[in-house]
């Protein structure tokens, strides 16, 4: 695989090979901890993602391991060196909480998102991989658990609410009452994991998922998603999903005579065809 840098970030990689973008968090040192200028790089880097036509598939993944023992993380959620009285604080003394914009913009593009995660899933970190589409899991060091209870920043959104129609409630209360970790086995066991996989093949493995559904029908990929969404996003999800709707009815003849009858400052003519 010959991956392109796209550009050069300072808390993430960007990568592009063959119709996959591979979006890296890159502070192995604090488990992949996000700080603001974090999410503010995860958020450009998957909007790019998201406008590029060439782009079917998005990886979130990971750097490591740490420089200081080894260990892999996957991302250890909100970094709490960068958390004031208010929230996160960025460079510019702002308090944010831009990592749920981040969440909205991988569960709303029309492209499929796989987490990969080589190590520590944990806090805000575990409610990425749950907002993903797709998880991919290292056998002998991918760790998920939600630490969000021990130090008051919690997800009451996709990373708790969501999970629990991943896992049920009763696994989702007990993965965040208790704290505990889970293995990729674990995990896999509960329907919050696709597949376990060696760690050597990890990366190679997410890149041959991603070709499969390269594979498939663009169109078909979008709007699954965005009717598997439909349901847990309730109006939002209803506008996503209606968009597109609209998008493929302007490509009918129908739509292009309404448009034209407008412009031509006359009546439209739809040739009274009521499909059944
Ligand atoms: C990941 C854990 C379990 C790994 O344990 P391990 O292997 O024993 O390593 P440590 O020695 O603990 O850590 C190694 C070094 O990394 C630093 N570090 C690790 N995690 C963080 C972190 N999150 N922030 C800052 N530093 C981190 C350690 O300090 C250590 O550094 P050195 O080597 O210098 O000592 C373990 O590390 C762990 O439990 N980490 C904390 C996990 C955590 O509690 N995360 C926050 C949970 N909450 C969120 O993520 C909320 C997210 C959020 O932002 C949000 C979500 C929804 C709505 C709103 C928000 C919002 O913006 O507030």
């Amino acid at each position: 695989m010959d991956w392109i840098t796209v550009k050069e970030y300072e808390d993430i990689t960007y990568k592009k090979c063959n119709g996959v973008a591979r979006i890296a968090f890159n502070r192995p040192d604090v488990r992949n901890a996000f700080r603001p200028k974090t999410t503010s790089e995860l958020y450009s880097a998957f909007y790019d993602a998201q406008e590029d036509t060439s782009i079917g598939v998005v990886l979130l993944s990971a750097e490591g391991p740490s420089s200081k023992d080894g260990v892999y993380s996957f991302c250890s959620g909100g970094d709490q060196n960068a958390r004031g009285h208010q929230g996160y604080v960025g460079e510019d003394g702002q308090h944010r909480l831009n990592i749920l914009e981040v969440q909205r913009l991988i569960r709303f593009m029309p492209k499929v998102v796989i987490a990969v995660v080589p190590g520590w899933a944990v806090g805000g970190g575990h409610s990425l991989h749950v907002v993903c589409d797709l998880t991919l899991a290292s056998k002998e060091h991918a760790i998920f658990k939600q630490t969000d209870a021990d130090v008051t920043s919690f997800d009451g959104g996709y990373g708790s609410a969501y999970l629990a129609k991943m896992v049920g409630q009763k696994k989702a209360r007990e993965i965040f009452f208790l704290g505990r970790n889970y293995s990729a086995q674990d995990a896999m066991d509960m329907g919050m994991v696709n597949a376990v996989i060696p760690h050597a093949e990890l990366e190679d493995t997410a890149y041959e998922w991603a070709q499969e559904i390269l594979g498939k029908s663009p169109m078909a990929i979008k709007m699954l998603k965005f009717a598997m969404n439909l349901t847990d996003d309730g109006m939002v999800g209803q506008q996503v999903f209606a968009g597109e709707a609209t998008r493929l009815a302007y490509m009918t003849e129908e739509a292009k005579e309404g448009r034209n009858a407008f412009l031509e400052k006359r009546k439209p003519n739809f040739e009274k065809k009521w499909l059944p």
